[in-house]
């Protein structure tokens, strides 16, 4: 039903804590045979591949396996070495796959700081207006995909125009980032199939199978979230090969909807050391327990595509998933995670975000990491936490510079220790 249907929604939902059923969240450290788990080693071996499981067949669907994309290729098409004022190189990759020319590519743009002395720790993370959103600079190109219609940001025709230029800049303070020593690679969501129900029949997802758009997508299979997340898992990939980046220093990052993309990614893929969740709320970070803000239901309504098919039968139904969001922060550990949200930000479900990092605790635990520090919600504006860390910020859903700040001061803590 779209994005008009969620924002109906959002007048009607609940926000009244006294509203909430009590529950019961799964248990994170008992085995599917029953067994308790209390080293790192049977987390590891054990647990963390059957909650890795659960997470793709109700979830988010399977990742498909390398052999079914085959090569990967990697071009950069260009290098300018006075980027942002000289302070910054930045590089424009095309990576496709040869094998599959029906998926068109995607377009990674990577900025890294000049002068550093070493391949810097790198932020990777998704862009919901391409590139040429992200960065001011005027020479960047314009994305000729798909967009979803935004007056307000400047897409007419369901296509970027000159004047949306820039529109998603307060949300990647790339010289902020470069003056801390650290580097940014991005691509629009896009590249990889337009974000609407029937955009994977013309995306990577449609590329990748048999008969192309002919067979729907089953139980099980991946949804647009898994294919967005295989995108970042690509650019690692790619930065795994650029001497600039330390690659083994990378931060997934993404809000919102792509805040649950980094999650995912994260969860997949332990590459990623540092993983950062921006107000991903519900099919994020949020406890999907609570009925506060946006629901199973509503999200599996407006956004059925996000998912794999079997996510939609716990729409009002919770309590048999067999997951909940506390066991996806879990498959962070023991690399580190954290968790944001804005307390105008009522829809994502603020205290659900911070309970799933709670909840999490006895799996870093048994590495000896440390989470929060504490057991209620932070005041406004008060990070907490070690390798687990959380904050709700003043303000509306958005990504803005006081996030980054603790961004880049959480990926420093955990990169230079
Ligand atoms: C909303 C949706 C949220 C969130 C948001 C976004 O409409 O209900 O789950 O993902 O979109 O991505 O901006």
């Amino acid at each position: 039903l779209g994005e008009d249907f969620a924002e109906a929604q959002q007048k009607k939902a609940n926000y009244d804590e006294s509203q909430i059923a009590p529950y019961t969240l799964p248990d994170l450290l008992q085995t599917a045979t029953g067994k308790h788990v209390s080293t790192a080693e049977d987390w590891t071996q054990l647990r963390r591949p059957e909650i890795l499981a659960l997470f793709e067949q109700h979830v988010y669907g399977k990742t498909p396996a390398p052999s079914t994309w085959g090569k990967v290729d990697f071009k950069v098409t260009e290098v300018k070495k006075d980027a942002l004022g000289g302070k910054a190189t930045r590089k424009f990759i095309h990576i496709s796959l040869p094998e599959h020319p029906a998926w068109k590519g995607m377009e990674v743009m990577l900025y890294t700081p000049n002068g550093l002395g070493k391949p810097a720790p790198c932020f990777v993370g998704p862009s919901f207006g391409g590139n040429h959103a992200v960065s001011t600079e005027k020479d960047v190109p314009l994305s000729t995909r798909w967009m979803r219609p935004n007056k307000e940001k400047n897409i007419i025709d369901n296509k970027a125009t000159e004047e949306s230029r820039g529109n998603e800049s307060s949300r990647w303070p790339l010289e902020m980032i470069i003056a801390q020593g650290c580097a940014v690679a991005t691509y629009y969501y896009g590249d990889i199939e337009p974000d609407h129900a029937d955009g994977w029949k013309e995306g990577l997802r449609a590329a990748l199978s048999k008969d192309g758009a002919a067979t729907e997508w089953k139980d099980g299979d991946w949804g647009a979230i898994g294919a967005w997340s295989w995108g970042l898992q690509r650019i690692a990939d790619y930065l795994e090969t650029d001497s600039d980046v330390n690659a083994k220093q990378l931060a997934v990052i993404g809000h919102s909807r792509l805040g649950k993309t980094s999650l995912w990614t994260g969860a997949q893929d332990q590459r990623f050391g540092v993983v950062i969740s921006n107000n991903s709320g519900e099919g994020g970070a949020a406890i999907m327990r609570r009925n506060f803000g946006e629901t199973t239901a509503v999200i599996t309504k407006a956004f059925p595509h996000w998912f794999t098919k079997t996510y939609t039968s716990y729409s009002n139904n919770e309590a048999s998933c067999p997951i909940d969001k506390h066991m996806l922060i879990a498959l962070a550990a023991p690399r580190a995670i954290y968790i944001a949200s804005a307390v105008e930000d009522e829809w994502a479900d603020p205290k659900g975000e911070f309970l799933s990092g709670l909840n999490a605790e006895p799996v870093f635990a048994l590495f000896g990491k440390k989470g929060y520090g504490v057991r209620e919600q932070p005041a406004i504006d008060t990070p907490v936490g070690d390798t687990i860390a959380y904050h709700v910020r003043t303000g509306k859903h958005d990504v803005t510079s006081y996030d980054w700040e603790q961004y880049l001061k959480f990926v420093k803590r955990h990169f230079e220790k």
